[in-house]
């Protein structure tokens, strides 16, 4: 309850801003001036999370693009509110990481007829219409989750029970690294999925699904986790039950933040999939093309690699996030 009023009183707030915010004069889009951009970020849910808002917030100041952002704490209904009210505000582009793939054509829809060209960026959405949008820039999810699958595939022996750790329900990258993994695990009948739930890409989701496996599956040889934080989640019940992480039972992440590459480097964590937050810079150019009326590509991939233990220690100092 406390939540849902904060939620909306953050909405209207927005709106009252930006009464007060159009008279300051800067005019937007493809006449010159000042770029507006409206960002809907999903929320706070992880490590990941926090360093892509903050890349899009520094880079947005250092291309001189006024940033209007709000943070949907993991609501579709929040996404959809802050898109209304920045298409009421006028702004020049629409940005937003869709928080699940579905029920977005309506308000995209909306964007479109008042002229406002909408990027998407880190998740994509699922729908025939592809001119509710310019592009999307992000990750491939599905190859994530192949990486995932090719590691386990080439380190396994003998049985091995893998429990899942799913990202949020309807979200491309919970969906998408599911399918990646899937696909190459098939390959080695011997690996079996014996278990898998959302963890909601948090930590505490990580560490509540984890304690449930424990308690109902007699065998867990791999932790497959959609992001760092679930899997760091599931390193604390792992301990609670008397069982040490990356050995009695091992575990594999996606994303690479700065948590999640110091339990690979001691050695918690035994494989970590790269997906890159940093989307900042991107974005903004694509923005002033976009806003310019220039042609931008359909998909723009972010490239990634991939972590061992070893690898982990050599690049953990430098590590930006
Ligand atoms: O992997 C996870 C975050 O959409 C790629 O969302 C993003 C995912 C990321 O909560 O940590």
């Amino acid at each position: 309850m406390l939540k849902k009023i904060t939620t909306v009183a953050s909405v209207v707030l927005l709106s009252a801003l930006t009464a007060c915010g159009s008279g300051g004069g800067a005019e937007t889009g493809s006449t010159g001036g000042t770029i507006t951009m409206g960002f809907a970020q999903v929320g706070a849910e992880s490590g990941w999370r926090t360093a892509n808002t903050k890349s899009i917030q520094d880079e947005a100041k250092t291309a001189g693009i006024d940033l209007k952002f709000s943070d949907a704490q993991q609501k579709q209904e929040n996404q959809i509110k802050a898109i209304r009210s920045y298409i009421q505000q006028k702004v020049s582009v629409i940005a937003f990481s869709p928080v699940v793939e579905t029920g977005w054509d309506t308000v995209l829809l909306e964007a479109k007829r008042a002229n406002i060209p909408v990027i998407l960026t880190d998740r994509s959405i699922d729908s025939d219409d592809t001119s509710l949008y310019k592009t999307f820039l992000g990750s491939d999810f599905v190859e994530e989750g192949r990486k995932a699958g090719d590691w386990l595939v080439a380190n396994a022996s003998g049985p091995t029970n893998v429990v899942e750790l799913q990202g949020t329900t309807g979200a491309a990258p919970a969906i998408d690294r599911k399918k990646g993994f899937e696909e190459k695990i098939a390959s080695k009948p011997d690996i079996k999925v014996v278990a898998s739930q959302t963890g909601d890409f948090t930590r505490s989701g990580g560490k509540q699904v984890m304690e449930a496996f424990l308690k109902s599956q007699p065998k867990i040889d791999v932790v497959y986790a959609h992001n760092d934080d679930m899997g760091l989640g599931a390193i604390e019940a792992i301990k609670a039950a008397g069982k040490v992480p990356g050995k009695d039972i091992k575990i594999i992440t996606v994303d690479a933040v700065k948590d999640g590459m110091q339990a690979l480097a001691n050695g918690e964590i035994n494989f970590i999939v790269e997906c890159n937050p940093l989307l900042g810079k991107q974005l903004m150019e694509l923005a002033k093309k976009v806003v310019a009326g220039e042609q931008v590509p359909e998909r723009v991939v972010t490239e990634e690699g991939t972590f061992t233990q070893e690898q982990a220690k050599t690049v953990l100092p430098q590590r930006q996030y």
